[in-house]
């Protein structure tokens, strides 16, 4: 059973699936929850993501995944007829690397992010939480061993040591003062963030698993606004940046946040 599980995933566009025990978030969500189908999708198209970072770069994941999962449900309902489920897509109640690292995708990396020992780490996650019966897979070994690069890269050292392992402090993280942070950036903050006006992918770029990582061969991660400079990101109005940005992640910031960052980044790049 589990192996057409895996299968169907993959012919639905996910390069990585598994299975994981519900625990008690997935099962608040959906109490008839037996199992949680765990996937990754790749994104990286090997663009640069020194100004948009490459998750942000295509169509929105959210809806590319959702898709993906919707399809793989019924594709799971012709197989095995029908169940109980729910399709989780960045849920914030869903722990999702937690989740993916119980379901064998891979370990929690000094960086946080979900590793792949030879997919590497950019890959969206989403999860398919049912009422089927599906053995569990096992977390595989930690294999960061006595690696710091990603520690050791990030520009505003936001990756912090807390009760024995990494985490990351969000008021530091260029992901999130660029993505989430409302209103004016702290000082202090400002010139260490580069020229990133959307996302950050730095502590990803430097990981020795990423060095040999396969690209997307799905379309919908394609960049959709190639060849815009930060001179032409601050002269877009309001109109432009809707068409432009509607259907990617970066809309998430709204027009007056990406200026407000796009000022940062010039002045950072001494423009
Ligand atoms: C909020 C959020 C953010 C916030 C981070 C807030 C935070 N403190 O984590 C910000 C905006 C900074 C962010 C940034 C990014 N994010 Co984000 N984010 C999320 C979101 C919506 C929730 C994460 C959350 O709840 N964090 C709270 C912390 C406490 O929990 P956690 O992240 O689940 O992970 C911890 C636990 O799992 C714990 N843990 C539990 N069990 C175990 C067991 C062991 C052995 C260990 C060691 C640890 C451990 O350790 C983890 C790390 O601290 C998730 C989707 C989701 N629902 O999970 C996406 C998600 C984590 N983000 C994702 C991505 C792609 C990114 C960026 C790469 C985007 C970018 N380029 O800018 C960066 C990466 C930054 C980084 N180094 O992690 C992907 C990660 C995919 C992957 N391969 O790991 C996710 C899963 C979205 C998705 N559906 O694909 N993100
Ligand atoms: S995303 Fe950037 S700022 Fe955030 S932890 Fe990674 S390197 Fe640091
Ligand atoms: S850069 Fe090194 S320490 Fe950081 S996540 Fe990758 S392997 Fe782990």
């Amino acid at each position: 059973m589990k192996g057409i599980v895996k299968r169907l995933a993959r012919e639905c566009g996910f390069e990585l699936a598994g299975i994981a025990s519900p625990g008690a978030v997935p099962e608040r969500l959906l109490p008839a929850a037996r199992s949680v189908i765990c996937t990754g999708k790749l994104y990286n198209t090997g663009a640069d993501g020194r100004i948009i970072s490459r998750y942000a770069q295509g169509l929105d994941y959210h809806d590319v995944v959702r898709a993906a999962l919707d399809r793989l449900a019924a594709r799971l309902k012709d197989e095995f007829g029908p169940f109980d489920c729910r399709v989780c897509v960045d849920t914030s109640p869903v722990p999702e690397r937690a989740l993916a690292r119980r379901a064998g995708l891979g370990w929690i990396g000094k960086n946080t992010c979900l590793i792949n020992q030879p997919m590497g780490s950019w890959f969206f996650l989403g999860e398919l939480i049912t009422s089927l019966d599906l053995e569990p897979d096992q977390p595989p070994p930690d294999r960061c061993g006595t690696c710091t690069r990603c520690i050791q890269a990030c520009p505003t050292q936001a990756l912090v040591p807390f009760e024995g392992r990494w985490t990351l402090d969000p008021r530091r993280c260029i992901a999130w003062l660029t993505i989430e942070h409302r209103g004016e950036i702290p000082d202090d903050l400002r010139p260490l963030m580069g020229t990133h006006v959307f996302g950050c992918d730095i502590c990803q770029e430097v990981c020795p698993w990423n060095r040999r990582a396969p690209l997307t061969q799905d379309l919908a991660f394609a960049p959709r606004n190639t060849g815009l400079g930060l001179e032409d990101l601050a002269a877009l109005d309001e109109d432009e940046f809707r068409r432009r940005f509607r259907p990617t992640p970066v809309w998430r910031t709204k027009h007056r946040g990406l200026l407000r960052n796009v000022k940062i980044a010039l002045a950072n790049s001494g423009r």
